[in-house]
Parts: structure tokens; sequence; C-alpha cells
């Protein structure tokens, strides 16, 4: 049971540690293995074959590296032949389907030159128990909608250190608001909400952020700058709500009220006044709070996603049950609330983290993710409060993936596309046995695999409209230099095959054959568009392809 005055309660003190960074300078390295070819042979085929029919280079060893793709890694004389003339001549032989240069993975991602970023665990690390980051900011690093729509995540919190040197421009700040004035200038009923907005104060000193630093700065720590640390999103408009913890469900409401109007005038005035939230962050609660008791708090999370915004809320930082014991927000029945469990360096559950088979939705990485910290500095931060914002910044990067039809949804259905956006983070966790049983998907959030699922169902070429889709096909490998095969069920066939540029541009056309094997060296890096379609099926297929 509440008592009559509710006190909401901090789910995690902030860690003030400030972790060492540690540097490693890099000297230039070849992308890729020297006299080494990675070839995908016809099905029976050994390298003894290729061998004996290739008679213009040497062939010195091989390896089988994948016996169900019947893939093989090739050794070839030293510095006998250039790599690329050797798979030249190597697909001139019928029994070899793909063959490439073998790439040294850590040319694969995009990673931003913020000097802590090593220290940034939760993205990266060598055990790859982490969100993929790094492969994710390979398709997008956020920014704006496809439309143009500048993208804005709310952190309700207890405000922000304004003077912190990492944010750069990724604060929000409201463009038709003259400061300071006494004059509501924007007419959106708050006077002078220029900064943002707090519900402490009533007016737009969002100062302070001890705790709301650190989640402000895994939403949307400026990525990329040469400075500090990078946020989920390395651009990203962070609105600030300061709500302070020693409040009421009256002002809980109040605080997720601004970011509501905002984006409800943004929807009315077609994006001329308000802001384009799309999620907002709730690193705080009520622990043991029974959604019965709080039935407008609970509903307001069905009015933000009506209106395009979904909410993360952090659950209790202590081994319960949530489906037994309750926890505000996080025991609310909303499908628009995404609820959020810790998860520590080692890709575990930290023990002292609440989970529930029916509330709890995923894990993120929450027990000393390192970020910014109030103070103009840096370091871990914890709890289900450091997990938390990872999704809230998640949520904000998918609606900046280069798909021009999520995009337009993301106006024209913001409810649909709000649902869309939690099912692709859903639906790419990476399943994790501490969470498996516990936690409605049962896995730890990724970054890269949201991102790739939107990707994967973006079509562009048809009707122009988004859906999901049910491919057949995929790409591999994808990205790819040069050579990518087409996969797909053995019992169909390939009628035509053609790519496109994002704009819908044709940039090959197999529209007349059924090959399974494209060469896309001659196309600039970028994203592109494989449309295929299969005989006797009258559908076509779409899938994204990254050429690197
Ligand atoms: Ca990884
Ligand atoms: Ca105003
Ligand atoms: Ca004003
Ligand atoms: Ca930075």
């Amino acid at each position: 049971m509440l008592n009559q005055e509710i006190n909401s309660i901090m789910k995690k003190i902030l860690l003030p540690i400030v972790l060492l960074a540690t540097f490693f300078c890099q000297a230039q390295q070849p992308e890729y293995v020297r006299d080494q070819v990675i070839v995908q042979l016809a099905e029976n085929v050994d390298t003894n074959l290729i061998s004996q029919e290739i008679t213009d280079f040497n062939i010195t060893g091989s390896k089988l590296i994948s016996r169900p793709l019947n893939i093989w890694l090739l050794q070839l004389a030293p510095s006998a032949i250039d790599e690329t003339i050797a798979i030249q001549k190597l697909y001139r032989n019928e029994n070899v389907l793909v063959a490439q240069k073998n790439h040294k993975v850590s040319s694969r991602a995009t990673e931003p030159d913020d000097p802590l970023f090593n220290s940034q665990w939760q993205y990266k690390q060598a055990s790859d128990g982490d969100i993929d980051a790094d492969e994710a900011w390979d398709i997008t690093t956020g920014g704006t909608t496809m439309n143009g729509d500048v993208i804005v995540a709310a952190a309700l919190d207890d405000g922000i250190d304004l003077n912190h040197e990492d944010f750069e421009d990724n604060l929000w700040t409201n463009e038709n608001e003259i400061p300071n004035n006494d004059i509501d200038d924007d007419n959106n009923n708050y006077v002078d909400d220029y900064q943002g907005w707090s519900i402490v104060t009533d007016d737009d000193n969002i100062s302070g952020g001890g705790h709301g630093t650190p989640v402000a700065g895994i939403i949307g720590a400026k990525g990329n700058n040469g400075l500090g640390v990078s946020g989920v999103n390395w651009d990203v408009k962070v609105m600030v709500i300061k709500n302070n913890f020693n409040t009421n469900e009256a002002q809980v409401i109040e605080a997720y009220s601004y970011a509501l109007e905002a984006r409800m005038l943004y929807n009315a005035t077609n994006g001329a006044e308000g802001a384009f939230v799309v999620s907002t962050n709730a690193s705080w609660g009520i622990d043991f709070g029974d959604p019965a008791d709080a039935p407008l708090w609970c509903g307001l999370y069905d009015t933000l996603g009506e209106n395009g915004i979904l909410s993360c809320g952090a659950t209790i930082n202590g081994n319960f049950n949530v489906d037994l014991v309750g926890d505000l927000p996080t025991a609310c029945p909303s499908e628009y609330l995404i609820t959020v469990t810790n998860m520590d360096i080692t890709d575990m559950k930290v023990t002292q983290a609440g989970y529930g088979l029916v509330t709890i939705d995923l894990g993120a990485h929450g027990a000393n993710a390192f970020t910014t910290a109030a103070g103009n500095g840096y370091g871990g931060f914890g709890g289900t409060s450091g997990a938390t914002p990872h999704v809230t910044g998640a949520i904000a990067l998918l609606y900046s993936a280069p798909c021009q039809s999520f995009a337009d949804l993301a106006i024209s259905d913001p409810a649909q596309a709000a649902r869309d956006v939690r099912d692709y983070i859903f639906a790419g966790v990476d399943p994790n046995p501490s969470l498996d049983g516990i936690t409605t998907t049962g896995g730890r959030l990724n970054l890269n695999n949201a991102l790739l699922g939107l990707m994967d169902d973006c079509v562009i070429l048809s009707n122009g409209e988004f859906q999901k889709q049910n491919n057949p096909f995929s790409l591999h490998p994808n990205p790819s230099t040069q050579f990518v095969l087409i996969q797909h069920n053995e019992n169909i066939a390939v009628a035509a095959v053609a790519i496109y540029s994002l704009d819908g541009k044709m940039v090959q056309d197999h529209t007349q054959d059924s090959t399974n094997t494209l060469d896309i060296s001659s196309l600039a890096n970028g994203i592109y568009v494989v449309r295929i379609s299969f005989e006797g099926d009258a559908n076509v297929y779409n899938q994204k392809l990254i050429k690197k």
C-alpha cells in the first residue's frame, strides 16, 4: 500500500568514481590479413580440387572454417600474388561461390574519437557482452529522421550540469521561446521554458544533475567530438525536465505532461512548433508501488504512446519479482512503457535488480556503465538508473535510421511507429541466460540488432509504405566490400535481383538473371537495398546491404 505522502525513491545513488581511461595508440595496419583469402566452395568440393584447377598461383595451405557453409581459409605463398587478383582468378573457377579477403574485424565498426570511449565497456568489449554500439553506428549515429525531424529524448531527472563540456548542442532548447522575459513567447502555457522545464521551481532552471547528468550522458553525450565520452546517440536533443526525487505523484504527472504537450504540439503543427519527443526516461520510481493505486500515472504512458512517445522505466534495485511485489512505474501495464533491469560488465543480471516475467522487459548495462558525471567529469554510473537510459537512447537512435518509409510512418502514424520501435528493441535483444524466464524478452539490449531489424523491414520501393516483412533470404557477408552471396531456402529459386540506393535509384540490375552472387565493388560505401523476387512467389522482398 502507498502512504498518503508518496516519496519517490531514487533508484540508485550516483557512483562518483572516475575510472582512469586507458589509451592505446594503434599503428596503421592493413585492413586485411595478407596472403590469405576466404572462399565458399560448391557443395562437396574441397580445396584439393581448387588447388589442382588453379595453376597460376600457389595455394600453400587451407583450413575448413565453416563445415555447413563449406567456407575455407586459403593460405597463399608469401607476397606471390596480390589478394585482389587472386580473388578475381578464383572467381573464374565454377566451384568457387564466394571469394574475399580475410578482413580484420576491427575495421568493421564505427567508433567515435572521444578519448574515454575505451572505458565505455557497455558499447564494446572483448567478450562481446555489450550492446554492439560500434556496429549500430555503421548504420546511423543519430541526429534527425530522414525527413529532418529533430529527434528529442526527454530525461525526467534531477536536472543537469549545464556547464558540462560534453553535451555541446545535444541539449534541447525551445527555440520558439525567448528566455527570461516573463512572456510565454511560444504560447505553450509555460513561461520562459527555454532550457527545458523544472516542475520544482516552475521555470526553466534545470541546473543540478548529480543523477541526471549521467542519465543524459548515456542517452546523448556528444559523440565523436574528441572530448570525453559518447552517448548511445552521437547527436540527439536531450530535453531535461527537472523533477528531483523528493517529489510526489502529482509532480510526476506534471513532468511527463511537459514532454507530452511538446510532442502533441509538434504533431498538431506538422513540426512547426513543439518538439519531436520520441522517448522519455524515468530512472526513479516507487519501490513496491501498486499500479492499481496509480491509474493516472500508469494511464499517462498510453497517452504518451498514442502521440508517438515510448517511455522507459528503471525497475527496483533489489532482487524482487516485480510481478509479485509491484513497482512504479515498471509494473504499469502500458504497451508503450519499456521496463529495464540491470546488467553488469560480465553480462549477468545484477543480483540486486528487479525482474518479472510479465512486468520487466529486458536488461541493459547499468553496473558502473561509464559516462558523464556532474562537475564536468566522467565516471561509472550504476543501478537500473544507468541501465534504462541506454534503452531510451536506443529508441532515439532507431528514429534516425536511414529508412525513408519509417520516417514517414513516424509522422503519419506516430503510435504505430512507436510500437514498431519497441518491437525491434525487443526482437533484437541478445538472449541472456540470467534473464531467461524472468523477463518478457529473456534478453539484453542490442543496439545493432534492433537497428538491423528496422532496416530489414525498410520497404522503400513498392508503395512506399513501411511494413514489417518476413524475409525468405539473407545476404552474406553483410557488410561487404566486394562479393555478396544471396542465401535462401533451398526449395525456392531467385527470379530477379536488383540493388537500389536509399533514394530509390536502381544501381545494379539483375532483373533478367537469377544470380546468387552480387559484385558490389563498384558501389560507393553506404547503405543499399537488395530487392529480390522468387519464382512462383508474387511478393518482392527487400534486404538492407552495407557496402564497406
Ligand atoms: Ca560487440
Ligand atoms: Ca513557452
Ligand atoms: Ca519568454
Ligand atoms: Ca564526447
